[in-house]
């Protein structure tokens, strides 16, 4: 039976439930002014030793090394030669001209889906720089510059996108989920967050056989509420895994804001404290931040100090993926308004200030890397484009299981009669 309430206790307002919801909808004036953006000089640098208890406000500040001007400054100032920032512009670039390709070929019906980093190229890019192939990203569908950034055949990952019959990977997985072992680059998972665990497992597997290789794993804001993410970061910090795990904080999970993911009670990165692990928070938009970081990071982790947790703070200026209309919830021109910028254009004109290119340059490079991926387009197309020519149906049931498991030979024999 239910107790008839106390009058003399104090009750629960009907209004109590809070629903967060975006700062702007289609047809707003976009509005960033509510963010707060630290300068450069504001982050100190500790020493990679550092205990986590005297780190915790890097959780809540922003870790930044170029300022609006292009010019790189601050404690995390990573000092990369020209070469190496040259070869970084090139991935960044080549990823944002390989997408642009990728996602016309999806409107002119050439494969069934697919999804852009745009804006988010500096992520990826960066952390393919600092990680060898020995190390192992267990990525999500948004990194796809590390594979490029690593010189991974375009016209292999087009032959995937184009589920054709060179597809490397049989047609066992959709069209941008790719797998790569030997360029360090893990079998991605449709369920977004489950990465998160295996990353821990892989790097508490690789430390126990003391190979001194290290995983990263990257799991977007909007999939932070699955339980895969807390179950990771506890076991990472109570075995100290070797892994790097990141969040990238682009603002949106397909329809539903950062919100509703917890991202206006606090930072992501804050979420590492409660588990005793340091955590970053970086500026997803500039790529030598988030070079320092991940670098710091995996010092760390090399030296058997455990994990970090590191926040890239970005912004996602595309649709979530080719089946996504994101003018339906959000104005259609808040990308252009991301005060932090594009971080392509950001690195180039740090390259142009250091007098380490040219617009000419620039120009030469574009030029020569539209010429690359056309070339790797119609190396694909003359494969096949979406429904044109397939694997053989049969072998996408090989290479599953170490022996045939009796649920796939049946399903196999369903398929070919
Ligand atoms: C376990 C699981 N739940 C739901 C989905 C459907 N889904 C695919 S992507 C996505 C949004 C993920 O957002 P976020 O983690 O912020 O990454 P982003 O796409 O913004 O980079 C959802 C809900 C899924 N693939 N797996």
């Amino acid at each position: 039976m239910t107790q008839p309430a106390d009058p003399s206790l104090e009750q629960v307002p009907a209004d109590a439930i809070a629903v967060p919801q975006p700062h702007c909808r289609p047809g707003d004036e976009p509005d960033f002014s509510r963010l707060n953006f630290p300068g450069v000089d504001s982050a100190r640098r500790p020493a990679v030793d550092e205990s986590p208890e005297h780190m915790r406000e890097l959780a809540y500040g922003l870790i930044r090394v170029l300022d609006e001007n292009g010019d790189a400054g601050g404690a995390w100032n990573p000092g990369l030669d020209g070469d190496t920032l040259r070869r970084a512009l090139r991935a960044m670039v080549l990823t944002r001209l390989f997408d642009d390709r990728m996602f016309r070929a999806q409107r002119q019906g050439k494969t069934s889906f697919y999804m852009k980093c745009t804006g988010e190229e500096a992520i990826g890019c960066a952390q393919a720089m600092v990680l060898t192939t020995d190390d192992m990203f267990f990525p999500t569908y948004r990194v796809q510059g590390i594979l490029i950034s690593r010189g991974y055949p375009l016209v292999q990952m087009m032959n995937q996108i184009y589920s054709n019959a060179s597809d490397p990977l049989q047609g066992r997985q959709l069209p941008i989920l790719y797998s790569a072992r030997e360029y360090g680059f893990f079998s991605l998972s449709g369920n977004v967050g489950t990465q998160y665990c295996q990353a821990v497992g892989w790097a508490m597997a690789n430390a126990y056989k003391q190979n001194g290789h290290i995983a990263a794993a990257f799991i977007g804001d909007g999939s932070t509420a699955t339980y895969d993410f807390h179950h990771a970061l506890n076991f990472a910090a109570v075995y100290r895994a070797p892994v790097i795990l990141n969040i990238t904080n682009n603002q949106w999970a397909i329809s539903s804001f950062q919100g509703i993911a917890g991202g206006e009670q606090t930072t992501f990165a804050a979420r590492g404290i409660g588990y005793g692990l340091p955590a970053l928070r970086v500026d997803g938009n500039d790529f030598l931040a988030v070079h320092a970081a991940t670098d710091w990071a995996a010092q760390r982790a090399r030296r058997g100090l455990g994990a970090t947790v590191i926040e890239f703070y970005t912004y996602r200026a595309e649709g979530h993926s080719t089946s996504d209309d994101p003018s339906k919830y959000r104005p259609k021109d808040e990308a252009a308004h991301w005060p932090m910028g594009d971080p392509v254009a950001r690195l180039k004109q740090h390259l142009l200030k250091l007098g380490e290119s040219s617009e000419e340059q620039h120009q030469a490079m574009e030029v020569e890397l539209t010429a690359q991926v056309r070339a790797a387009s119609r190396e694909a197309e003359s494969v096949g484009t979406l429904g044109q020519s397939k694997p053989p149906v049969g072998e996408m049931f090989e290479q599953v299981f170490k022996s045939p498991d009796w649920r796939l030979q049946r399903q196999r024999k369903e398929v070919e009669g």
